[in-house]
């Protein structure tokens, strides 16, 4: 209200004459002829010092009129704005960083200067762990403005992992309240399973004790959530019964970021000469993975050189008549876990073919395991007085097995 323009004493001037008006009247009493003074008499000079009094009045409210002021407060009836902070979602990606932004917003704009601290705070995603960077600090919103926004950088990487969420604090509010404090923001994982895979292994046999068959277990990159899957050792021409490894099962553990596990499987030495042999490593029941590669072979290599093949000379004593059998005997060095075989034939010496004994020739098998064979040889019997005679058993073409030195 500006009562300093000019109009303004025109508009005052009524009021003014009204008032003078109102002291003109009060003052009839003492001058008009019904005044009651003192004593019941007028004193000399009343009448003039009174109109002087009245013109007096007037000339003071019309100097009044030139510096009137009316001082109008206008007093708020208006609450401070609360402020809140919403939640977002951001993808990860693989590489670099991407951005979760936060808005923070007044409920209204206001006439003051707001501030309000922030600060972001480790939920399941951890500033340390390097999934997002830490911010923090103060935002000032202008009279009438009514949001900002808050960019927090987030971490991309190529770990599976469940989402993660971390947040946006506010604090120490000026001029405004709390009314939504916590943000949430939910990066969220856009990085496949790793698969899992076993590798065969093969190990030398050992004449006794045992000897380890290393199986690799590997994952095809690292993950962020724990893996796990269970395997089992399954019979092949090994047989772990018969004692050519020692069966095994179990659960292999990936802690986050393990790649690489090795499962190991006891074989049994021994000393027979055997074909190398096989069982399998089975995988199943993957957890937080899945399998690309299941079943591993596990060779058992054998070490042992094959038996040697002896026989020792034999003898007989001639019949009369008909025939007699001569048994020659052959050994094995060690028992063998293959068939072993060689050949023979009979060669005549001073002992003649037919007339001294029937000619044999044929193949001796000895079954896996057995150490010992015979060759029955028929010796024609006569009643001829006649010198010692001898003739010979020929062996050849071993199978499995090496001929000795000393021949039968
Ligand atoms: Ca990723
Ligand atoms: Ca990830
Ligand atoms: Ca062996
Ligand atoms: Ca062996």
């Amino acid at each position: 209200m500006n009562r300093t323009r000019p109009d303004g004493l025109l508009r005052a001037l009524p009021p003014l004459l009204l008032c003078s008006l109102r002291n003109a009247v009060a003052l009839v009493p003492f001058v008009g002829p019904e005044a009651r003074w003192p004593r019941g008499r007028r004193p000399r000079g009343a009448t003039a010092f009174l109109l002087m009094a009245l013109a007096m009045s007037v000339a003071l409210n019309a100097r009044a009129a030139d510096t009137l002021r009316a001082v109008g407060t206008i007093i708020d009836n208006d609450p401070p704005p609360s402020v809140s902070v919403d939640s977002v979602n951001v993808v990860e990606g693989d590489a670099g960083s991407s951005q979760a932004i936060f808005t923070v917003a007044l409920s209204s704009v206001s006439g003051w200067p707001v501030t309000v601290d922030f600060a972001t705070a480790d939920g399941g995603a951890e500033a340390a762990g390097g999934d997002y960077a830490t911010a923090s600090g103060a935002l000032l919103f202008p009279p009438g403005v009514a949001s900002l926004q808050v960019p927090v950088a987030v971490h991309g990487d190529v770990l599976n992992e469940g989402d993660e969420t971390f947040y946006l604090d506010l604090s120490n509010p000026a001029h405004v309240t709390i009314d939504q404090g916590r943000g949430v923001a939910t990066i969220e994982d856009d990085d496949a399973a790793p698969t899992v895979s076993i590798s065969d292994a093969s190990v030398v046999e050992t004449d006794t004790g045992q000897a380890n068959a290393a199986f690799t277990v590997a994952l095809s990159g690292p993950s962020g959530l724990p893996i796990t899957v269970d395997y089992s050792t399954v019979d092949g021409t090994a047989v772990a019964a018969n004692g050519d490894y020692v069966a095994g099962s179990g659960t292999i553990s990936f802690p986050p970021g393990t790649v690489s596990k090795t499962v190991l499987v006891a074989c049994v030495g021994d000393s027979y000469d055997e074909f190398d042999e096989s069982f399998s490593v089975d995988l199943s029941d993957p957890v937080n993975t899945s399998i690309s590669r299941g079943r591993a072979t596990g060779t058992i290599v054998d070490n042992d050189a094959p038996p040697q093949i002896s026989v020792a000379g034999f003898s007989v004593t001639e019949g009369n008549t008909g025939t007699s059998k001569g048994r020659l005997e052959a050994t094995l060095s060690a028992p063998s876990g293959k068939a072993v075989s060689v050949d023979y034939v009979t060669v005549a010496g001073t002992a003649a073919a037919d007339a001294d004994y029937v000619p044999a020739s044929g193949t001796l098998v000895f079954p896996a395991g057995t150490t010992s064979q015979f060759i029955t040889i028929q010796i024609v019997g006569d009643r001829l007085d006649e010198p010692t005679e001898d003739f010979s058993v020929a062996f050849s073409n071993p199978v499995n097995a090496t001929l000795s030195a000393a021949g039968g």
